[in-house]
């Protein structure tokens, strides 16, 4: 594999043409090739990639709250999805598994990149809004099955907190009128588009014809898949992560967004976002979390 790190961004890429480019700022990963070259996330033409404003794109790290902050309560005074996706992180570094004796490459090489966010290192305007002692470790780990990106929290204080996470993922497909999303049949969810009441999905799979922006709880298994025309095109694998979050704006959302564009963009992506936002995580002092999950492309 090969790694190249830039001032704000770090690309590796795998001899069999794979890649992965993760910027400094959120730790967003804003794009993710597989060996095809097919693209499979998707970022805004208008999405700001110099720190000014969290990426409309790719995969922004919702942490330590998913959504509007609470009125009140310990993380009333964050931004919405928490402070992690709009924070510059460290590159902390690589490591890389080669191909087996062999030599050619038996196929399951992979390179595993490295960041972190820590609360020491916080800015005060940002600590001021959360005051707690906090480690994060975000792992990129790019194979040729997938993409795997795991975070670890870690409470480095000496008094309990609780928080949400989620990883917000932007999913890059080529219509939406083609599209429909599989692994959420008879699961529980919340209705953001209908006042946030809870509903049950009915139907196996879900078809995408205006606004979603569904909670999913009490999923019966960990992959949620997006089809195209029937077939699948990308698996999103949860690991240690109860929930999952379904979002297109649509039209109207998608033109009031001043950084979404194409306008008609909402028709190329759907958002497929797991995490453990439906209640708190509580970590006591010296305690970790660990959450994430694999992707899988079938272009
Ligand atoms: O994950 C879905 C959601 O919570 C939507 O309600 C919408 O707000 C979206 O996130 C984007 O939020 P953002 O703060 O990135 O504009």
């Amino acid at each position: 594999p090969t790694v190249d790190i830039s001032d704000d961004r770090v690309t590796a890429t795998l001899p069999t043409g794979e890649s992965v480019s993760i910027l400094l700022y959120g730790a967003t990963v804003i794009s993710w090739k597989t060996a095809s070259g097919a693209e499979n996330l998707w970022v805004s033409e208008k999405a700001a990639l110099d720190g000014s404003k969290p990426v409309r794109g790719g995969i922004p790290i919702v942490f330590p709250v998913f959504g509007p902050p609470p009125k009140e309560g310990p993380t009333s005074k964050l931004p919405q999805h928490g402070f992690a996706r709009s924070t510059r992180w460290e590159f902390l570094g690589k490591s890389s598994s080669e191909g087996e004796a062999q030599g050619q490459g038996s196929g399951d090489e992979s390179v595993k990149l490295d960041f972190g966010l820590y609360g020491a290192g916080l800015d005060e305007s940002v600590k001021s809004k959360w005051p707690y002692e906090f480690g994060l470790v975000y792992s990129v780990t790019l194979g040729r099955e997938g993409l795997m990106t795991v975070l670890n929290v870690r409470n480095e204080g000496d008094e309990g907190w609780e928080f949400q996470m989620l990883l917000h993922t932007y999913l890059r497909i080529d219509d939406i009128s083609k599209t429909t999303i599989s692994g959420l049949g008879s699961a529980t969810y919340i209705d953001k588009v209908l006042d946030a009441t809870t509903h049950t999905q009915s139907t196996p799979t879900l078809s995408i014809t205006s606004e979603v922006d569904r909670v999913y709880t009490g999923l019966k298994q960990d992959t949620t898949s997006v089809l195209a025309d029937g077939k699948p095109r990308l698996d999103v694998v949860r690991d240690n992560l109860e929930d999952t979050v379904v979002w297109n704006p649509w039209r109207e959302k998608a033109n009031a967004m001043g950084d979404f564009a194409p306008k008609d963009g909402y028709k190329q992506m759907v958002c497929v976002e797991v995490g453990s936002v439906a209640g708190w995580q509580r970590l006591e002092p010296g305690e970790t979390f660990e959450g994430g999950m694999m992707m899988r492309s079938y272009v």
